[in-house]
């Protein structure tokens, strides 16, 4: 069993004082640099949205290419980070996943990759729990890879009180490992 760890959307918007603040977002960056530190395969996803795009409305205007809000935290180590799958570049649809655009027409890439690496195990973490971590395991899951969830690397957008869990009760329907 060959396994990667997939770091998703580790940015500074999505950090406190970004666009799309996730409150504690900061704490997991040193949760990834710990779990990063000597992997053989560690990959990043980065939201990536051209200006204007879409999403922005529903969402603040966020992580737009070329910003400093969509370039990674400060404080990771991203020397560890191997492989950066880029999503979200399509100005008319998103992409919560680090797989596939929402309609799930469009790759990123990323499955190809792994597939091709003999990849069939990932440790996820990353932000946020209620949006693109979990489509980012869903669709792992769908794709046949043994997905665990480190929680502890995880932060919430929590739009109503409760997502957070029930993104994780769905994700554990899934067949996702939860573990701290
Ligand atoms: C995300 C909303 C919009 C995320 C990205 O990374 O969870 N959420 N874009
Ligand atoms: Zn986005």
């Amino acid at each position: 069993m060959k396994s990667a760890l997939i770091l998703v959307d580790l940015q500074n918007d999505f950090l406190p004082g970004g666009a799309l603040a996730v409150a504690g977002g900061d704490q997991v960056i040193e949760v990834a640099n710990r779990l990063a530190h000597g992997r053989p395969l560690v990959i990043a996803t980065q939201d990536w949205h051209p200006p204007g795009h879409s999403s922005f409305g529903l969402w603040p205007v966020h992580c737009v290419q070329n910003t400093g809000g969509a370039l990674f935290a400060q404080g990771l180590e991203t020397r560890a980070i191997h492989r950066v799958f880029p999503k979200g570049a399509d100005p008319l649809i998103d992409s919560y996943s680090g797989f596939f655009d929402n309609d799930r027409r469009k790759s990123t890439g990323l499955g190809e990759y792994l597939k091709s690496e003999g990849v069939t195990a990932v440790t996820l973490m990353g932000l946020a729990t209620d949006y693109c971590v979990k489509f980012t395991a869903l669709d792992a899951r769908s794709l046949g890879l043994e997905v665990t969830l480190i929680k502890s690397g995880c932060r919430a957008v929590n739009l109503q009180p409760g997502d957070e869990a029930a993104a994780i009760e769905e994700m554990r329907r899934a067949g996702v490992t939860v573990a701290d």
